[in-house]
């Protein structure tokens, strides 16, 4: 790792006792310089778990506000603050209101990428890892699901439950390249094709597994497979790459966030030379929130 900021950084993390957590999404040299790398339910365990004073969260605004959730009393630091998720800002918190009085009988499932005034609302949160055990374990037969369509109906096709879905997608997601990866698949036959729920139902059934990002790595761990294409964010490909150094991963389907690419080195230091921009949400709409966050990290 050659960035001219790196040893700055570390530095000045310890001394502001900060702890670096970065998504699996993230540009490689951030990857390289955080204490944990991960997805949002790991990070999220981490920021729960943490003895840090101070978190700086290298991913998007979702994920560093469920950090401030789980961790209130910490300063919960996103070294770029436009780095959203319109993914979690395609439906409002009345737009779910909406959908519950239409379906009274229901519980609420949400997506961790969603914002909080949406999993207060809401029964419980998931991530695409434990997606299925999070709606099994509803205390109702229907369950409203939002934002994401693509896991969402994937869900559906994996529970007795009866779901309704918000009609929201992940633009870097749902316009994954479906030639790019059948391309790649003719290319190197040996490799077995991985993609991620949130793409269509039709990368799907190209693929040899749908996996979550954690999936994919117990997945690879487990296998005795060389090559695999890998239909998700392609800062995944640096993850698996560091993980699992013998095989080979091949970003398939063209699948970049460019809000996971905001945050550069420079914007780390500048946070913690600063500390700012501080995520912090009304205790009451945090509290609200918690208890859908911690329902599903109760689960297991
Ligand atoms: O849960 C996450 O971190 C996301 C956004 C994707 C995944 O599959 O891990």
């Amino acid at each position: 790792m050659d960035d001219p900021f790196i040893d700055e950084i570390r530095t000045l993390a310890k001394r502001r006792k900060a702890v670096i957590l970065a998504h699996s999404y993230q540009p490689p040299v951030i990857q390289d310089m955080a204490d944990f790398v991960g997805d949002s339910l790991g990070l999220s365990r981490q920021a729960a778990s943490t003895d840090a004073e101070v978190i700086v969260f290298c991913g998007v605004l979702f994920m560093a506000e469920t950090a401030h959730i789980l961790s209130p009393e910490k300063t919960v630091l996103l070294p770029v603050l436009d780095a959203g998720c319109p993914l979690a800002d395609s439906i409002t918190a009345e737009q779910l209101r909406g959908m519950q009085r239409e379906h009274p009988n229901a519980e609420t499932v949400v997506y961790i990428n969603s914002t909080a005034a949406v999993k207060a609302l809401s029964y419980s949160c998931c991530t695409s890892a434990n997606s299925v055990e999070v709606v099994e374990s509803v205390p109702s037969d229907e369950v409203i699901f939002a934002p994401d369509l693509n896991l969402g109906t994937w869900i559906a096709g994996r529970t007795g439950k009866r779901m309704h879905i918000w009609e929201g997608d992940c633009f870097a997601h749902s316009h994954a390249d479906l030639d790019h990866m059948l391309r790649l698949r003719d290319e190197h036959p040996d490799a077995e094709l991985l993609v991620h729920p949130e793409t269509s139902p039709e990368c799907w059934d190209a693929a040899d597994h749908v996996l979550g990002t954690s999936g994919m790595i117990e997945h690879v761990g487990s296998s005795t497979v060389r090559t695999f294409l890998i239909g998700t964010e392609e800062g995944m490909v640096y993850r698996l790459s560091t993980l699992f150094p013998d095989r080979e991963f091949i970003a398939a389907g063209r699948i970049r966030c460019h809000n996971m690419k905001k945050i550069e080195p420079v914007s780390v230091l500048r946070s913690l030379r600063l500390l700012e921009p501080v995520i912090s949400l009304e205790p009451e709409l945090r509290e609200a929130a918690r208890a859908a966050v911690v329902r599903m990290t109760d689960l297991g």
